[in-house]
């Protein structure tokens, strides 16, 4: 520990608050992890940075998988819950996406027609979801085959991952393996729910566990392998949770992400390999399965000078704020923002708040903003 630890804490803080771009901030902030006060007092200051850092990262990945390769595939991600359709060659993505949304791909007997990522619109219950076909899926997309590592990083991009299946039973457990085990080796965790842990690396304690109550099977295994891999490190341990799937959680590379078939020749819904399958063919229930599996929240907008008029639905997804409410209406909103009226989960109805202001289902919002 340095004398100055304060100083150069302080110093990493003005660059944070400084910092303009997601580079400049994550830099900043691992700044701020490393000359962190160790003591237990600043435990909350130090996995608040955490948190921070995981946030950012993630933001920067999701930029990047938009970028796609250098070649350009690519789809716009604007902020509107994105479903990705991924499948082998021929197993249905255009004739799927033609039927839910407002697209009109190229469908036909020719493998790898959809050349670059297809993208539509489906409209439910008055809320607009987008929906992107990839390019096909082939083994060995994990390695690069058939830009495989582009398709797969896009598909890590997307709120659900939709395989699209067709064929006899045995051609769809075929395609199944194929899909899981292409996700699995592009480090996509596949429906699981990511346990709750926040790492910090910075003090000089050696190995710390807080929460260790919360391990469900023996502990020292987890002391054993963090001995291995760090040399001080405090680990907090904020829900139940194996000793794998904590070790999973810190894998900065891991995305968990939640997958399911939609078989379009299968007769009954069945699981398989952990993904649930959908057998499908009439249009409404496949838009109804897509848009539940997204777990989206339904809040409603209406202009502040227009409170008789019907207040129009958007969806979002969980736990997002007033600012991602602004973002997917119109960007200006952000700019122009002043402030918001929340009736719901407010602490009294039509309560005034502010940008970070987090929404629940079925809120109402008015936004004020300036002319
Ligand atoms: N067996 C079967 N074939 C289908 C179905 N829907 C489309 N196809 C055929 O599958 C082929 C590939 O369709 P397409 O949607 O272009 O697949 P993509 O390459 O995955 O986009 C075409 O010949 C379609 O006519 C279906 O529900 N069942
Ligand atoms: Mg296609």
């Amino acid at each position: 520990m340095t004398t100055n630890f304060d100083y150069e804490y302080g110093k990493a803080l003005e660059q944070y608050e400084n910092a303009k771009t997601i580079d400049e901030k994550i830099k900043a902030l691992e700044l701020m992890q490393s000359t962190a006060p160790s003591h237990k007092g600043a435990e909350n200051l130090r996995s608040d940075i955490v948190g921070k850092l995981a946030k950012l990262r993630q933001k920067l990945e999701k930029s990047k998988a938009v970028k796609g390769g250098s070649k350009g595939l690519r789809f716009a991600r604007d902020d509107s819950a994105t479903v990705v359709l991924l499948g082998l060659p021929n197993s249905g993505k255009s004739t799927l996406l033609s039927k839910i949304t407002n697209a009109n791909p190229k469908i036909s007997d020719y493998a790898f027609t959809t050349k670059v990522p297809e993208i539509g619109i489906m409209e439910y219950q008055g809320t607009k979801i987008q929906i992107v076909e990839l390019p096909a899926l082939v083994e060995g997309a994990n390695k690069g085959r058939a830009r495989g590592k582009e398709i797969l990083s896009l598909a890590r991009n997307g709120d659900l991952i939709v395989l699209v299946l067709l064929g006899s039973k045995e051609a769809t457990e075929y395609s199944l393996d194929v899909l899981i085990s292409e996700l699995q080796l592009s480090n996509v965790v596949i429906n699981k729910k990511k346990p709750q842990i926040s790492i910090n690396k910075t003090g000089s304690q050696g190995i710390e566990i807080l929460g260790e109550r919360n391990i469900l099977d023996a502990p020292q295994k987890l002391y054993n392998i963090l001995k291995q891999r760090y040399s001080h490190i405090i680990l907090r341990i904020d829900e139940k949770a194996k000793t794998d799937d904590i070790l999973e959680a810190m894998d900065s590379t891991k995305s968990y992400k939640k997958v399911i078939g939609i078989w379009l020749d299968g007769n009954e819904d069945c699981t398989i390999k952990g993904i649930p399958i959908y057998s499908m063919k009439i249009i409404p229930e496949i838009k109804k399965t897509i848009y539940n599996n997204l777990d989206l929240i339904i809040v409603y907008t209406r202009k502040p000078s227009e409170k008789d008029n019907d207040n129009v639905p958007v969806a979002l997804r969980q736990n997002s704020t007033v600012k991602d409410l602004c973002n997917l209406l119109h960007k200006e909103f952000i700019l122009k923002f002043k402030f918001a009226r929340v009736w719901g989960s407010a602490k009294y109805p039509g309560q005034q708040v502010s940008l970070n202001y987090v929404l629940s289902a079925n809120d109402i919002v008015e936004l004020y903003v300036k002319n």
